[in-house]
């Protein structure tokens, strides 16, 4: 007996697997703990479709039968959600195909579904591409063959660009179908190629793209998995996921763990059973998709790689074979959150999206090995939600390739040199005629440096005036900002207030043109302009002066005065001169020397506003006329007499003998106040005792001299 039942088993596993129609069945696994993950993985349980849910704790896969008998030995929990997968893809997809083909569609005039449940067989996809290659001549390189399959099929590369130019462009890879039950990742990818080569005209990013970019697409990496899969269910919905290279009795590598870095690095999330369906094979680049995807990347230096999955809406990037991120990881957050405001999908590295470790993934390849050929972001985004499923139903078709179409067009502009954002920093207005200083910075979001940039301001406003127009921005690094440069605008002097001028900025950096729109309004955010304010002493006073050029919505200055560390005191009050403004002075006579602060206060809308604080130390000369004695004294012949004038005054300063007889006038005149010396020669008088007298109209003081040959 135990014989005969080894005999049936071994005839099981000998017959080819194909005559079997194999039946997957989705379960939703409770209480998931850290061992039922281990086992799940170690048993090579396809954990890559699964998505775990933290909030009941379960999570969801699909497992074919002899999964199915493992997991229910091992007694762990489940639910079965679906029991055969591709009946229930097959009925959902003929139900949503009613609906379908009576609504209207916009698709790419060159793009057709399939006849395998909206996707195409081999035939109909081979004849896409040649369609391409008839219709647009400009744009498209015929098809070429970049290796065999195990089976003998070719894989096949479609090179897009606008050919008629010969700049050097920055190259990208697409890739479809690393696995073959992955349906939208391949007619994602011919929406694509369709929709840029018929809309160079109508779509500006698109005519940017093919003119700077060449585009280097293989929508069907794994043609062997996929004619398998159209073998077995012609209708669609067929679950082989690997290749077909056949190992002992097994079929099939998982390309997506077969690229050779870290290959192999440990059993979580890649297979070294033939049997398993994430089978990493015997080694790297054992199979011939992958080395034909490693000569081609060898020998082209791409600048990044989009190989696209389904499903969950996601946006991996490296790493895949660890849970750490990848060196670059400020540039794959920086570029997927602009894609995600866009569609709703989540990004990350593997663990973060997926949820699971992969060793041997293309990214990682593609990303980590930098000797054998140049490190090149890519992406594995995981395409159509989780009620899409591998195979999506044929209404999803398009809307799925629009969000493929929005990651490649996001990860393609930045995928060169990209200036994503002109930065602002300083204020975008004038007040009144001041010339505003405005700040910039550019954002280099892309994978490449910009040399230099070429900064051109123009605007058709007569308005504005601009007082420089060419700006030069040297050197941006990949991902990075520029210095900051500036310019200088200005309004024409009698444009209004309120008024908002309309200008440009025409970047031109590694012969790429872009555009700015800017604006700028005239506005008073001051209630006064002042173009001067300064303050002297003269004499026993300190005089403020101010000139203002403008003033608005205030009544008048205010002036503050304070000594050495004492607050500020309103000490006078001016009127405004009205909108036009002019020249203001305030005087001030301070009873003390000291050192003294002054500040004018406005108010606009009852906030106080300052000037600048101006300090000065003041000094006191005494205030009264006064009449100093002459020196040197005595004199022979010459000395000099001081006084000091409170104000400009006529003055006259004699000279008198003892009998009081006026004998010299010295000076008769207007003296300006403050002190004055006046130097005398006295050598016409003899000898003797005399007196000085100084005299104005409500002054008169004496003093004596003595002059001595
Ligand atoms: O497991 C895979 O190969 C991918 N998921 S799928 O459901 N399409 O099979 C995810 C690969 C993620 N890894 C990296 N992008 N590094
Ligand atoms: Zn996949």
């Amino acid at each position: 007996m135990k014989i005969f039942k080894i005999y049936i088993l071994l005839l099981i596993l000998l017959i080819p697997e194909f005559l079997f129609s194999q039946v997957y069945s989705k379960l939703k696994i409770l209480n998931v703990t850290d061992e039922t993950i281990k086992f799940l993985a170690y048993s090579g349980l396809p954990l890559e479709e699964t998505y775990y849910n933290k909030f009941d704790n379960s999570m969801e896969l699909i497992v074919d039968e002899k999964q199915y008998e493992l997991i229910k030995k091992k007694g762990i929990q489940y639910i079965e959600v679906i029991d055969d997968v591709v009946k229930w893809f097959l009925n959902k997809n003929n139900q949503s195909k009613q609906v379908f083909y009576k609504t209207k569609s916009e698709l790419p005039k060159g793009f057709i579904y399939g006849s395998m449940g909206g996707y195409p067989k081999i035939n109909e996809f081979i004849s896409m591409l040649d369609t391409m290659a008839i219709l647009y001549t400009d744009f498209v390189k015929s098809k070429e063959s970049i290796g065999k399959t195990y089976e003998g099929r070719d894989i096949y590369l479609i090179k897009i660009s606008n050919y008629k130019n010969n700049k050097e462009k920055d190259k990208i890879l697409f890739t479809g179908l690393h696995h073959a039950r992955e349906g939208a990742s391949l007619t994602s990818l011919l929406y694509y190629m369709f929709y840029i080569l018929e809309n160079y005209e109508r779509d500006s990013i698109i005519k940017f793209l093919l003119d700077n970019k060449e585009f280097y697409f293989i929508p069907m990496l794994n043609p062997d998995g996929y004619a398998y899969n159209q073998l077995t269910n012609p209708d669609g919905g067929g679950m082989w996921r690997k290749n077909r290279t056949p190992y002992g009795n097994e079929f099939g590598v998982d390309l997506n763990r077969n690229y050779g870095y870290m290959w192999g690095y440990d059993e979580v999330g890649s297979s070294s059973q033939p049997s398993y369906i994430t089978y990493r094979g015997p080694e790297p680049f054992s199979e011939n998709e992958t080395k034909a995807i490693k000569k081609l990347c060898e020998s082209n230096s791409f600048v990044s790689a989009i190989n696209y999955h389904t499903y969950g809406n996601l946006i991996v990037y490296p790493w895949g074979y660890t849970n750490l991120q990848p060196p670059d990881v400020n540039w794959y957050r920086y570029i997927s959150s602009k894609i995600v405001k866009k569609i709703n999908y989540k990004y990350g590295n593997a663990y973060e999206t997926v949820g699971y470790k992969t060793n041997g993934d293309s990214d990682d390849w593609l990303y980590g090995d930098n000797k054998s050929k140049n490190k090149i972001f890519a992406f594995s985004p995981e395409l159509g939600s989780s009620t899409d499923y591998f195979w999506a139903t044929i209404d999803r078709i398009e809307p799925i390739a629009k969000e493929a179409m929005c990651i490649n067009n996001f990860i393609s502009l930045y995928s060169g040199a990209y200036i994503d954002s002109v930065c602002i920093k300083g204020e975008n207005f004038i007040c009144s005629n001041d010339t505003s200083i405005v700040a910039i910075q550019l954002m280099n979001g892309g994978l490449r440096e910009v040399d230099s940039c070429i900064i051109q301001i123009s605007t058709t406003d007569t308005n504005l005036i601009l007082i420089n127009n060419k700006l030069m921005v040297n050197h941006i690094k990949a991902f990075d900002v520029s210095d900051t440069v500036f310019y200088r605008i200005s309004f024409k002097k009698n444009t209004p207030f309120g008024y908002t001028a309309k200008y440009k900025l025409m970047l031109n950096y590694n012969g790429l043109p872009y555009q700015k729109d800017l604006s700028i309004t005239k506005i008073n955010d001051k209630p006064v302009n002042y173009e001067s304010f300064d303050i002297t002493q003269e004499n026993n006073k300190i005089l403020l002066k101010w000139t203002t050029n403008y003033e608005m919505r205030h009544n008048g200055f205010f002036i503050d005065k304070k000594s050495n560390n004492q607050n500020y005191l309103q000490i006078g009050y001016i009127s405004s001169k009205g909108e036009l403004g002019g020249l203001y002075t305030f005087l001030d006579f301070p009873k003390e020397a000291g050192y003294y602060t002054y500040r004018i206060r406005t108010y606009d809308n009852n906030e106080p506003k300052y000037t600048p604080e101006k300090n000065i130390y003041f000094k006191l000369y005494p205030y009264r006329y006064s009449l100093f004695q002459n020196y040197p004294n005595p004199s022979n012949p010459e000395t000099t007499i001081s006084f000091y004038l409170p104000y400009r005054t006529k003055l006259e300063l004699s000279i008198y003998n003892v009998l009081g007889k006026k004998i010299k006038t010295i000076v008769d005149n207007y003296y300006e106040e403050g002190l004055h010396n006046v130097k005398v020669n006295l050598s016409d008088l003899p000898s003797q005792v005399y007196f000085y007298e100084l005299k104005t109209n409500d002054y008169r003081e004496v003093k004596k001299l003595i002059l001595v040959k």
